[in-house]
């Protein structure tokens, strides 16, 4: 109203969100008009940096910043272009883009996205990525009867596209669909569910390979027909574990109708064994499912009921009501294409895989999917949008899984950043983020490591500068105290933020971003647009395509961080990198391309995305007037596997190859902390740090969880969303479980402290009682407990709490082939 924004609503044309809006979009409007805002940009004038220490800052023009920020940028790329770090959250998405794009255009490999990745999900995008040729899956909610959530409060408050799909969880509860929730605390997707399992902390790996045991050998209900053909379970393998490969290299099967081995893409391939032993050229060999059936045999319910304190008996219904409802061996019609029927489906995230086995922990449990046969069938496990065929008009934008090496799946639309498969080269570390020691991992964490001793990784060059986009690192990573000796290490740190938190404290420059109601946003590149822009699943639905408009001008002298890389870009000479980066990462044709004897401002480059991949008709205006472009999702788009023929692994071969490399760069290193022993081709579970952990009085589990309201810590500072945080019973407290507590002398709303076995930090909170959380845990949510004084809202006491104090930034709390953080540790808990 009045160029002012008095309310936001959501765009029901759009079949992502729907109309429907979560309440921190809801109170967007608070982030906008925050009087607490950075309006202008700043400079440091105490050279001194630490937690706390007021950086004196002083206002400056956005002359001297970008003058000052250009001519240091302009003398890295003449000395060695790796010396510029760049960082950048998951918060400002329609940013980050292009911050990754203008680190890619300067020649930098070291980016670094604070907490995120890390934390969220690399283990599971491992998995996705092998098995979906996907970021992450959803189940297929239109069809779907029983649905298992491991460690995630997916379609109820968290995790991805929830305001979509939180509609379409709703509706497939209200059709009978069985919600099945393992968690520790009786949390959002646990309370909308049938039945909550309250596990131990870091156990969900031995709750699968036990399921995974009663469904392959107590009740031998698996999908023989999805594993023969579209996994690489009948493939076989050799007493040392490798392939059985014929002359020309190619992995061989065991025909029982011809009664020999023929190379896996044999089109004269009858019928492939995945049960039985057989000699072939001689040698004794399996197929690898027979393998991995065997193997699970010793994960009885009796001996998994140990671990995760779940009865045996639990155990055995559950998979036996898993395997019965995925109805194997059933198809479907739709649309007349004859489909596989499995309405079944098992998602899992950061609760379940965050741990010191990350790697076994979600190999174990996506094998839930691929023996039931469920992946990318009706009602199953489906993948976020691994294919797209395009626009109707042009074909764009588009994309499709991969089939690699050895007749397996590879994903598509990722491979820019890291593909799982084929992995990555391994090498002695070139990059601070150690990519080249971390080949199947997606997020990266290594300068958290790497920044305070390079020598140790054999890295021969130092950091210059840091540009953050967002993010707080402090905060969100691990032991602040650790994360402030990274982030005073480096020698000239620029900051674009909206607020000056914890973080920026460090920064030399902190530059006043716009928010997202403030700018024209970056249209998905095909890889976003796969992950976050259309709903996965969804067949005989819509695509979506949209971008983030302005509501408003940016107010004050806030700029949109997009054009101000622009900008940097020209004044340090890289405007051709720059838009060569653009092109590649929009993947734009022809006329559409950006040619660098030109300069374009950054709506021009928004403009002929869109009529790139939707015409001439379809440029930026008609996207300011419309918001969304649509077309009908086919059939084939969503259930692909019947026109893609890659298999998935159910052994996973290769990890042996991986393993001998890194194994080789790490000796060299002489890292002692770096654990290889997930590099197996078969799941097992193995115990966290925090399982070993015996001295007396570490008597519980700290684990932390998210509320719908919050995203992670930076809407601590939003008044509304405070509002509702103070109104949440559990929020701003420690969840303590009421036994555990009486047994303990803890009160309702008693002050208590949480001390950590392993960082010996300890935090202070208030306690909350409840029955709704396991006897062995306490719970804390998201990242509370800020300090910043800017932060207003944020740094009143009893604002939450700061649980990443309790987590060490150590490489033995790494899950070190999918670069997951344990995020489980031991705890004393005593009143303060
Ligand atoms: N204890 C605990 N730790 C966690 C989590 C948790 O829930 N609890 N979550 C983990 C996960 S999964 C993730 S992904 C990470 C996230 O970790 P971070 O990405 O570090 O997220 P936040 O700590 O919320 O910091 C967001 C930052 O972005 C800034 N910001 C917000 N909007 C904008 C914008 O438009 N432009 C710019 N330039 N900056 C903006 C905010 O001011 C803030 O500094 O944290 C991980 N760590
Ligand atoms: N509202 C909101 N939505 C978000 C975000 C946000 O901050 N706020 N962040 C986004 C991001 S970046 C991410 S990564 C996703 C994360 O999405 P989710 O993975 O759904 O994250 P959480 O809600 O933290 O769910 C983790 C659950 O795991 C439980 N848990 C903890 N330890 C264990 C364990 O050992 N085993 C099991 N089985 N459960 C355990 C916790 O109690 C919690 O309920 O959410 C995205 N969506
Ligand atoms: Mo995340």
């Amino acid at each position: 109203m009045n160029g002012v924004v008095v309310k936001i609503e959501g765009n029901p044309d759009n079949p992502s969100g729907l109309g429907r809006l979560c309440p921190r979009g809801l109170a967007g409007i608070m982030t906008l008009y925050d009087p607490s805002r950075l309006n202008f940009p700043v400079k440091r004038t105490n050279p001194d940096k630490g937690i706390g220490v007021d950086p004196k800052w002083v206002r400056i023009s956005w002359d001297e910043a970008l003058d000052t920020i250009a001519e240091r940028l302009r003398k890295i790329r003449e000395n060695e272009v790796k010396g510029l770090l760049m960082q950048y959250s998951v918060v400002p998405l329609a940013g980050h883009q292009v911050a990754f794009g203008f680190a890619a255009a300067f020649g930098t490999p070291n980016i670094w996205q604070s907490g995120a990745g890390y934390h969220c999900g690399n283990a599971e995008h491992l998995f996705s990525g092998l098995i979906h040729a996907s970021w992450y899956k959803q189940p297929d909610y239109e069809h779907c009867k029983y649905l298992m959530l491991f460690g995630v409060n997916a379609g109820v408050s968290t995790y991805y596209q929830l305001s979509t799909m939180a509609q379409r969880s709703a509706e497939a509860r209200i059709g009978g669909m069985r919600l099945v929730v393992i968690d520790p605390m009786l949390n959002a997707a646990a309370e909308k569910a049938d039945e909550w399992l309250p596990i131990r902390p870091g156990t969900d790996g031995a709750l699968a390979l036990g399921m995974i045991n009663v469904l392959l050998n107590e009740l031998e209900l698996y999908d023989a027909e999805f594993l023969a053909r579209h996994t690489n379970g009948s493939y076989l393998v050799k007493s040392d574990g490798r392939y059985l490969r014929n002359a020309s290299g190619k992995p061989l099967i065991w025909d029982s109708t011809a009664t020999e081995a023929k190379a896996f893409d044999d089109p004269t391939l009858m019928d492939p064994a995945l049960l039985g032993e057989y000699k072939v050229q001689n040698v004794a060999c399996r197929p690898a499912f027979a393998i991995l059936k065997e193997h699970v045999k010793k994960y009885t319910p009796e001996a998994t009921s140990k671990i995760t304190t779940l009865g045996a008996d639990t155990v055995r219904r559950i998979a036996r009501e898993f395997g019965t409802a995925a109805c194997i061996g059933s198809r479907t019609i739709m649309e007349g294409k004859e489909l596989r029927y499995r309405p079944a489906a098992v998602i899992y995230m950061k609760g379940a895989q965050s741990h010191r086995h990350a790697t076994l922990t979600a190999m174990a449990i996506e094998l839930l999917n691929v023996v039931t046969g469920n992946c990318e069938a009706v009602g199953g496990t489906i993948g976020s949008n691994p294919l797209s065929l395009g626009y109707p008009g042009t074909g764009l934008p588009s994309w499709s899984p991969v089939v690699g090496p050895d007749g397996l799946l590879g994903p598509g639309p990722w491979l820019p950043m890291g593909r799982p498969y084929p992995p990555r080269d391994v090498s002695t570390p070139v990059s601070y983020n150690l990519s080249e020691l971390f080949p199947l991992s997606i997020g990266l964490l290594g300068p958290a490591f790497t920044v305070t001793q390079p020598e140790k990784f054999k890295i021969n060059y130092p950091i210059e500068m840091q540009i953050s986009h967002g993010g707080n690192p402090l905060m969100s990573i691990a032991d602040p105290q650790k994360v402030a000796d990274v982030l005073k290490k480096i020698p000239f740190y620029v900051a674009f933020n909206i607020y000056l938190d914890e973080s920026t404290e460090f920064a030399d420059i902190v530059l006043p971003d716009s928010c997202y109601l403030e700018r024209l946003g970056a249209p998905p590149t095909p890889m976003m647009f796969a992950h976050w822009g259309s709903p996965a699943g969804l067949a005989g639905g819509e695509w979506g395509y949209y971008s983030m408009l302005p509501a408003v001008e940016p107010l004050y002298e806030r700029r949109n961080s997009i054009q101000v890389f622009l900008e940097l870009a020209e004044r340090v000479g890289m405007r051709g990198d720059m838009y060569a980066v653009i092109n590649a990462m929009w993947l734009l044709k022809g006329a559409y391309r950006l040619d660098a004897s030109q300069r374009y401002e950054w709506p021009d480059i928004v403009d002929r995305i869109y009529k790139c991949y939707f015409g001439p008709d379809h440029g930026l205006e008609s996207i300011m007037k419309n918001g969304v472009i649509k077309w009908p999702k086919k059939v084939e788009e969503v259930y692909w596997k019947e026109i893609i023929n890659g298999r998935v692994p159910i052994y996973f071969e290769y990890f042996f190859k991986v393993k001998d490399q890194v194994e080789k760069i790490v000796k060299e290193l002489e890292l002692d902390d770096f654990d290889l022993s997930d590099y197996q081709p078969v799941p097992d579970w193995r115990p966290c740090v925090s399982h070993e952990e015996k001295r007396p009085g570490y008597d519980l589990y700290a684990i932390y969880y998210r509320v719908p309201f919050h995203t992670f810590g930076y809407t601590f500072q939003n008044p509304w969303l405070d509002e509702v945080g103070e109104l949440d019973p559990y929020a701003y407290y420690i969840t303590v479980n009421a036994d555990t507590a009486f047994k303990k002398g803890i009160r309702e709303h008693d002050w208590i402290y949480v001390e950590s076995a392993e960082t010996g930090h300890r935090v202070k909170g208030r306690a909350k009682l409840a029955q709704g959380i396991h006897p062995e845990v306490v719970g804390i949510a998201n990242l509370g407990g800020h300090w910043s004084k800017n932060l207003p809202v944020a740094s009143r006491d009893g604002k939450g709490v700061c649980f990443n104090w309790l987590i060490p930034l150590e490489l033995k709390k790494l899950d070190t082939s999918s670069c997951t953080p344990d995020l489980c540790v031991k705890v004393k808990v005593y009143r303060g």
